[in-house]
């Protein structure tokens, strides 16, 4: 195959966030922008890459399937040897994970924004996940942003449009590129994970009902074969189920701002038994229970405490779990006294990756609605809804049709009367000025070099407060300044960071946590119980005066 070589020139803000690169769609629509960073990461993999196999597809949004015919000439131009594409462009997060660790693929490209919403005048977005399957970690993306500061030019096989709505395999001299249908390889990893034949003989149970909110986006393709015709769900299960490129003008968020027709649903006298959702690339999810919400911090916490009776690959026991920084404490009360060890990482799913690949965590999630396993690298949407069936099924295994039956609500309250209850909520604040953002986070690093430990604040007294940094027990490598910590002899604490998600001006990220052992106040409202706290957090960090914002866009 010919090579052009087309000559480029860098482009300013081309620096991975948390997740990937994330702009504005039209940002990307820009001539070379896509290209550049493509480029750039294949001369960061440099001979590496050379002769071998990629993944490659996206969550159906705006601009994936033109992108692909991008990414895959370049891909030919860098000596790539074969790119697997998902069909139609879709392959979720996690499935993508799941591919490149099933095939051994060198690695693969997820074409997502993820939670962002799609379309000409929303958000697109890249990311690069590793042979492991991991998100890229800091050394890559470092190095990509690196090669897109000096890049003059761009390396493009001549190659013709592929067909990407039928499965087959297209070879253009020796580059190959093989559509290949994005369920397959995950469904069979899950089948692995699951048992299947416990779950779907719950849910044809007559008396029980599930909802599963796709968003119109990647899991739509995903829950039909899945939950469906896998395991018996009824078809009208599923709603929202077509990816759409705009994801219906939404935001394909699964949180109780976002999916807000699923939270209707599951407080209304139609809901259902066990209600779901997960987010634009599907590595995200909700569980709800009827009117009844399960905190992602819980989740990981109860999936970690049920596994190794309800799931099969769980069965020897958990080497371990992990959360994130600012996810709740009550993942660590389960470790305690189940004698497992907890690892604390900074935000974003890559931190996971090594702990994994070590043997020292099975389990782990972040209070963003990401909860996930060692089957692959990445946090997976889907498989915390099969979680969360397994423990209502394994639950319910011996409890007649027609008998009282444990619900979701029931699980998280035993779990609230065995290791207490850690309230928890996050406030967002989008869309601030950058400018102010910083001068908060400037004014929150004062308070937090004056704050002496026994320091008051109202009736909480001051344990620590810090700037979080992480050194990775596996490697040794230091990621620093990962949000500030103000930590109460009770337990309780008020983490504040800046997201790395967003496409354009800030998001302030506050984190409230508030421990209770007693049972009695188990039941309380989140909001209530931290009410409290969160007028402390406000009054440290004067985010009002900072930020203009009187009220968060969302709370979860
Ligand atoms: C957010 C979440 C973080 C998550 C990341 C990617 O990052 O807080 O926990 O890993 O999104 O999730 P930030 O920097 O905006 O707080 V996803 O579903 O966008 O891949
Ligand atoms: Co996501």
């Amino acid at each position: 195959i010919e090579v052009k070589i087309i000559s480029t020139k860098p482009i300013d803000g081309q620096k991975t966030g948390t997740s990937g690169l994330r702009k504005k769609t039209n940002i990307f629509m820009g001539e070379h922008y896509l290209a550049n960073w493509v480029q750039s990461l294949f001369d960061s993999l440099g001979n590496e890459v050379k002769g071998k196999a990629l993944g490659l597809g996206g969550d159906g949004r705006y601009f994936n399937k033109e992108a692909v015919q991008t990414i895959l000439k370049l891909a030919a131009g860098a000596g790539v040897k074969k790119v697997y594409v998902g069909m139609n462009a879709i392959m979720a997060t996690p499935a993508m994970s799941a591919l490149i660790r099933g095939r051994k693929l060198y690695g693969g490209l997820i074409m997502s924004a993820s939670h962002n919403p799609g379309g000409p005048k929303e958000d697109w977005g890249i990311k690069f996940n590793y042979s492991s399957g991991e998100p890229a970690p800091e050394r890559i993306t470092d190095a990509i942003y690196g090669y897109t500061t000096k890049i003059s030019e761009l390396k493009m096989a001549d190659i013709p449009e592929t067909d990407l709505s039928k499965i087959g395999t297209h070879s253009y001299g020796d580059f190959e590129v093989e559509v290949i249908d994005p369920v397959e390889d995950y469904l069979a990893l899950l089948e692995e994970v699951f048992d299947f034949g416990m779950l779907r003989k719950f849910i044809t149970r007559p008396d029980f009902s599930l909802t599963f909110d796709a968003l119109h986006a990647v899991t739509g393709a995903y829950a039909g074969p899945i939950l469906v015709d896998k395991l018996g769900a009824s078809a009208s299960a599923v709603r929202n189920g077509v990816p759409l490129e705009d994801f219906g003008g939404g935001h394909p968020d699964p949180n109780l701002t976002y999916a807000h027709e699923l939270v209707e649903l599951q407080w209304s006298d139609k809901a259902t038994d066990f209600g779901a959702a997960s987010d634009g690339d599907g590595d995200r999810n909700m569980i709800l229970g009827n009117a009844f919400f399960i905190t992602p911090s819980d989740s990981v916490a109860i999936i970690a405490a049920n596994a190794q009776e309800a799931i099969p690959y769980f069965k020897t026991g958990l080497k371990g779990v992990a959360r994130s920084m600012p996810t709740s404490e009550a993942l660590d009360r389960v470790a305690e006294k189940e004698g497992l060890k907890c690892f604390e990482v900074p935000t974003g799913w890559k931190f996971f990756g090594n702990l994994m690949d070590a043997g020292l965590c099975s389990v782990c999630g972040e209070e963003s609605f990401g909860t996930g396993a060692d089957h692959v690298r990445e946090k997976d949407g889907l498989w915390a809804v099969l979680a969360w069936l397994s423990i209502l099924a394994y639950r319910n295994k011996d409890i007649a049709v027609g008998e009282k039956k444990v619900t979701v609500e029931d699980i998280a309250m035993e779990h609230w009367a065995k290791y207490g209850r850690n309230f928890f909520s996050r406030f967002d604040y989008e869309g601030v000025e950058s400018d102010a953002a910083n001068s908060m986070v400037e004014h929150l690093r004062a308070v937090q070099a004056d704050s002496k430990p026994g320091t008051k604040f109202g009736d909480y007294e001051l344990k620590t407060a810090d700037e979080f940094s992480y050194t990775d027990p596996v490697d040794g490598s230091v990621a620093s300044k990962q949000g500030l910590r103000f930590i109460f002899t009770d337990g309780s604490r008020i983490i504040f960071r800046l997201s790395g998600t967003g496409s354009s001006g800030a998001t302030v990220r506050l984190y409230i946590e508030q421990y209770s052992a007693d049972s009695s106040k188990h039941s309380q409202d989140a909001q209530a119980a931290l009410a409290e706290i969160i007028k402390i957090a406000l009054d440290i960090s004067q985010l009002a005066k900072f930020t203009g914002r009187e009220k968060p866009t969302v709370i979860t």
